[in-house]
């Protein structure tokens, strides 16, 4: 370790950097600078001592701001997307970049909480992540010569989460960050639940990454006959949770210990919610979401959606695109089968990112978002909103008739639709076999772009379906109102939207595919708040209300509109036994029951989704 002023630093040159560029797939033909390296223990205002990685370009003339990246998943190495891997286009704007080692984590000092709650920060000795970090940024401050006295955050992911808790009480240096895929309520709606229904493959596998040990380790579910154990398999032997981590002989976690005693909304993750804390927020921002991200969608638009009723100055920015988790660091044109003809990421990257920072942190021309640009599929161009959704966006009804037809107008003849649900036999989110989440050969990153022909014929798969006359054009919040029953006393429904494209399709590995626009779950006993699960009675016809996230996607006239209702999404999803008990994570074989459920369409339970059509009177030929 050396300090910050430069004593024993070591010089990556050009070169060395290129190579970093070289990794990720870019071809990148110029290198702008040297940096000067350099490591350093910083103090936190408790003593706890957190360690960065400082890199300075060693031809710079005037003073630089600094542009941070705090994270779990370790600073030395160029993994998880440190500055250059991941923004070429911000490493060649010239910044003094920062990396740091959260608490707990690799090489610095203190306990590691996973997604640590917020503290009070009246308390001049409480610690979070936020007071990390205006910590950090007064050290740096005085510590490492040649800064122009402004900091900004970036980051992805947990990286991300980190990033927004920098702009809340930021430190005064702090002019902005840019939270991307951040988590920003790891139970509402990011990594380990989702309206309530807990993510089994995504808690057991991450956890087990990140709190067997301080670095990262594999996660592995073993062989049998020579061939690695298909994850749909090995869960569904082990039945609950709690089943699962007895069988797994592994020590008890304490993120582990937490899904097992607090399974609903209580103050254990209210307190890890970001977006309660973010009317504090005094900079401005620039939230970065994909309309596939298979880990955080939710955490972008949730954070925009919070920040905009405090935006007086706007200065909050949302970009959206159909992403993956992260992947606006790829220059790719494409994610999964679908082709967008452009390479959405690097634009993103040359012509929002890198100008955010140059205009906040060293007063550059050329930053000129208004407020939101998305990436609308279907057309494949890039929009521009003064708002999201933008004016013009309407709510409209597509209603699921009785006959397994879709209609823009009201539903005339009262109906049902029922399907059987079996937690010994539930459906499968992708195909099989399943490998751990982030192991070898897993196809978990795209998963979310899967055809969804590969369970379209499911008995437990109920589907409606409209022919699209004319370009339907989708951009806002989609929401699903279902009004259904079941012969259990608890439930999940599925609901997913989907585009489906025409069977001579010029593409031809898109002839006939069922592309999914908008998805999500929701646990059936939260029907009456998050923090109150509850029996349903069996029978009673209940309206269950989410929300499936925002879209922006044009239906071309020739596809077909499809919806789909399920009630198991396994294993990513934890199967709901469907009798209630007062924990699922402790739920006992013998409660694990078959239930039919019905979804009903008539005047007074008029099961349908709210689709954002901008043009709706033209397209639907105003009914
Ligand atoms: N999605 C990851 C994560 C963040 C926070 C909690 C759990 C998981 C990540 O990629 O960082």
């Amino acid at each position: 370790t050396v300090d910050a002023s430069g004593r024993g630093a070591s010089v990556i040159n050009s070169r060395d950097v290129t190579e970093v560029f070289k990794r990720t797939g870019e071809a990148v033909k110029h290198v702008f600078h040297d940096y000067v390296r350099t490591e350093a223990m910083i103090p936190m205002r408790d003593g706890v001592k957190l360690h960065a990685v400082i890199l300075k370009p060693s031809d710079m003339k005037d003073p630089l701001p600094f542009l941070i990246q705090r994270t779990p998943y370790g600073v030395d190495g160029t993994s998880r997307g440190f500055f250059f891997a991941a923004r070429p286009e911000l490493a060649r704007d010239g910044y003094i970049y920062v990396g740091e080692d959260i608490r707990g984590r690799f090489k610095s000092e203190g306990e590691f909480v996973m997604s640590r709650p917020m503290a009070d920060h009246k308390d001049p000795k409480a610690v979070d992540e936020s007071t990390d970090a205006y910590d950090t940024v007064e050290w740096l401050l005085k510590n490492v010569p040649g800064n122009n006295g402004r900091a900004g955050f970036v980051g992805t992911s947990y990286p991300g989460f980190l990033a927004m808790a920098a702009g809340i009480d930021p430190h005064p240096a702090t002019k902005c960050v840019s939270p991307q895929a951040p988590m920003i309520d790891v139970w509402m709606g990011d990594d380990f639940f989702h309206n309530g229904a807990f993510r089994q493959t995504y808690g057991y596998d991450y956890v087990k990454a990140m709190e067997s040990s301080k670095e990262t380790s594999e996660v592995d579910y073993g062989k049998k006959d020579g061939k690695p154990v298909d994850g749909y398999d090995y869960f569904l032997s082990r039945g609950s949770f709690e089943e699962d981590l007895k069988q797994s002989g592994s020590k008890e976690l304490p993120t582990w210990k937490l899904f097992l005693e607090h399974p609903a909304y209580d103050s254990t993750w209210s307190s890890r919610g970001v977006e309660h804390h973010l009317n504090e927020v005094q900079v401005p921002v620039l939230s970065v979401g994909g309309y596939y991200d298979q880990e955080d969608m939710w955490g972008p638009q949730s954070e925009y959606n919070s920040l905009e009723p405090h935006d007086d100055k706007h200065e909050n920015f949302l970009v959206l695109g159909p992403w993956r988790h992260g992947y606006w660091s790829s220059s790719s044109r494409h994610l999964g089968n679908v082709q967008y003809g452009e390479p959405i990421g690097k634009e993103f990257r040359r012509d929002i990112e890198a100008k955010f920072f140059g205009h906040y942190l060293k007063d550059e021309s050329g930053f000129n978002l208004e407020d939101t640009a998305s990436f609308q599929t279907g057309s494949n161009k890039w929009m521009r909103y003064g708002h999201f959704p933008p004016e013009g966006s309407q709510p409209t009804a597509l209603h699921l008739r009785g006959d397994g037809n879709l209609s823009w107008g009201d539903v005339k003849t009262p109906a049902k639709t029922a399907y059987t649900s079996d937690p010994a036999n539930p459906v499968p989110y992708r195909h099989r076999p399943i490998q751990p989440t982030y192991g070898e050969g897993s196809e978990w990153f795209n998963w979310l772009t899967e055809d969804q022909r590969f369970v379209a014929d499911r008995k437990d798969v109920a589907t409606w379906k409209i022919p699209v006359k004319k370009d339907l054009v989708a951009t806002g919040e989609v929401i699903a109102d279902i009004f259904a029953s079941t012969t259990g006393t608890d439930g999940d429904l599925v609901v997913k939207l989907i585009d489906q494209y025409p069977d001579d399709d010029s593409d031809p590995k898109m002839r006939g595919y069922q592309l999914m626009t908008n998805e999500e779950i929701f646990r059936g006993r939260y029907i009456d708040g998050f923090n109150r699960p509850r029996a349903i009675r069996a029978g009673d016809i209940r309206e269950f209300k989410w929300s499936l996230h925002d879209v922006d996607h044009v239906f071309k006239a020739g596809h077909t509109i499809v919806v789909q209702v399920q009630s198991t999404w396994f294993p990513l999803y934890d199967r709901n036994p469907q009798t209630y008990v007062p924990n699922i994570m402790t739920a006992k074989p013998a409660d694990y029951k078959a239930a039919t459920i019905t979804i009903y369409s008539d005047k007074d339970h008029d099961s349908s989704l709210q689709v954002p059509l901008m043009n709706q009177c033209d397209a639907v030929e105003c009914f």
